[in-house]
């Protein structure tokens, strides 16, 4: 959590051509370019140096740049996404991360992994199995972590449709206080039950809230949540960012950007 860059890419004229569930319809461009330019703010504001890759066309989802790799304080790991529309999204995120990491690990296929359905917790990995996330490819991500000294628990969230990734129903946000929605709690307690101090439990009608990021002394969260801007609220200073048009894309707010 104690993060120094980030790395971001806006998205591109393709992107409402990107994968959605969502009955919200259309994104707007110009709307989803303001909202992205608030959140390189904010993550400006929490200390970081922010890296902006080029928008990119070819890659309509290339945006939701968390997916491509997983980033930590002793190495980094370039997944291979689940969906194959994305797959191509790593090359460009590749060439961007040699710049900050020496040796760059990779998912290869038939392993399939999402940076979404990872939660980081103070050097252990939560690896959520989904429809991304598959377990050839959490397989290979524990043993990449484990070669750098990361311990990791395997978490199958496919019985709950309406969690694209992991971190649509879980967050970490530091000394013992998690996150979650209804569906995931349960398996979160008995895989890491004796690292939450505190729960703060998300409720249906503000789901899509679950997915916060701590960075550094600030929390980032989803405006238009008021039961979970107060619950987080407490005790913590609370960064409000509009994210209507990522949200009509099924995209969070973790997954436009690369923490480090
Ligand atoms: C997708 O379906 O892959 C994109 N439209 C959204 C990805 C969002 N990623 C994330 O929340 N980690």
């Amino acid at each position: 959590m104690g993060f120094t860059r980030a790395i971001v890419r806006p998205p591109s004229r393709s992107f409402a051509a990107g994968l959605s569930t969502s009955a919200e319809g259309a994104p707007d461009l110009t709307l989803a370019l303001e909202q992205h330019a608030a959140y390189v703010r904010a993550l400006r504001d929490c200390g970081l140096e922010v890296t902006r890759l080029e928008p990119d066309a070819a890659y309509p989802d290339g945006t939701f740049v968390e997916d491509t790799a997983i980033v930590t304080e002793r190495g980094a790991i370039l997944t291979h996404p689940g969906a194959p529309s994305r797959a191509g999204e790593v090359r460009g995120i590749g060439d961007c991360l040699k710049g900050f990491y020496e040796n760059l690990q990779v998912i290869t296929a038939p392993g399939t992994v999402d940076g979404g359905d990872i939660c980081e917790a103070d050097g252990h990995f939560l690896i959520g199995v989904s429809a991304r996330t598959n377990e050839h490819g959490a397989d290979q991500l524990a043993h990449h972590l484990r070669r750098l000294g990361y311990g990791s628990s395997t978490l199958d969230i496919r019985a709950s449709p309406s969690l694209l990734h992991l971190k649509s129903g879980i967050a970490y946000l530091g000394e013992g206080t998690w996150v979650a929605g209804a569906g995931v709690q349960e398996s979160l307690r008995s895989l890491v039950g004796d690292r939450i101090r505190e729960l703060i439990a998300v409720p249906a009608t503000e789901a899509y809230a679950a997915n916060c990021v701590r960075v550094n002394d600030r929390l980032l969260v989803a405006a238009g949540y008021p039961q979970m801007t107060a619950a987080l609220g407490r005790n913590r200073r609370v960064v409000q960012l509009e994210m209507s048009e990522f949200r009509k894309m099924d995209g969070g707010l973790s997954c436009l950007s690369l923490r480090f």
